[in-house]
């Protein structure tokens, strides 16, 4: 396992360092550029990573976020998701993902869904493959806009009305990996973040901080974790042909 560490280290040192960079800083993240290009490739005996992320230390005290306009519709405030944890300290809206896998299956082919519901976005946080499709939709009588930028820059993305409940539109992602926030600019409090990948070994916690990645070709590879505050962590995890993984990932809370 050891071995394992330092071989992941030393061949991903560029994309290493850019995540040290990141730790502790929440939204912005990560380029993908040190990574080449991804092939598609029948997996016939792969393994499972089937783990959890836990929050170590209590959840701090998150005040409901204050509900600046439309309050007919939207409430006077409405609870601050960043902290959505279980009472076995289940780590939930986390993304979970490879960092260095180069061969595998193909990408999903339904578009992502984004929701503006209840004026917030749901899901909160989701990942993504380059070049993916995303529905965006209301289920709000309110009008929003949803605003996707490239988290590291702030270069918009794109940015649709959804004027009535019931509308839809479905646009492309960018072609290059990169971390979207995603943002409603009629509500300054809406935000939800999309981690664009270049491969689909990706996954994002449930309500108790369960996660699941299934057909990995066997091999060792670096398991990154990311959540919106408490930041990004990531450690080797060896996959082993038709075995199930179960790696236990704690996350201190910030
Ligand atoms: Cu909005």
């Amino acid at each position: 396992m050891l071995n394992g560490i330092g071989a992941a280290a030393s061949r991903h040192s560029v994309f290493a360092r850019a995540c040290v960079a990141v730790v502790g800083v929440g939204a912005s993240l990560v380029t993908h550029q040190a990574l080449a290009s991804y092939e598609v490739m029948a997996v016939t005996n792969g393994g499972t990573i089937d783990g959890s992320v836990t929050l170590t230390g209590a959840a701090p005290g998150q005040a409901a976020i204050k509900v600046s306009k439309n309050q007919d519709y939207c409430g006077q405030t409405i609870p601050d998701p960043a902290y959505t944890v279980d009472s076995s300290g289940g780590l939930a809206n986390v993304i979970v993902y490879l960092k260095d896998i180069t061969k595998g299956k193909a990408a999903p082919a339904e578009p992502l869904a984004l929701v503006n519901t209840k004026c917030m976005f749901s899901p909160r946080v989701q990942g993504a493959m380059v070049s993916q499709q995303v529905k965006i939709s209301s289920d709000d009588t309110v009008l929003h806009n949803t605003h996707p930028q490239n988290a590291e820059t702030n270069a918009t993305i794109f940015n649709v009305a959804l004027p009535f409940k019931g509308f839809s539109v479905t646009k492309p992602l960018p072609t290059m990996p990169m971390m979207i926030k995603v943002k409603c600019d009629a509500h300054e409090w809406m935000h939800a973040w999309i981690m664009e990948l270049d491969h689909p070994y990706y996954a994002t916690t449930s309500a108790d901080g369960h996660f699941t990645i299934k057909d990995v070709p066997p091999g060792t590879y670096t398991l990154a974790v990311w959540h919106e505050v408490a930041g990004e962590k990531s450690a080797p995890v060896v996959v082993a042909a038709g075995q199930t993984v179960k790696p236990k990932i704690t996350l201190a809370a910030k």
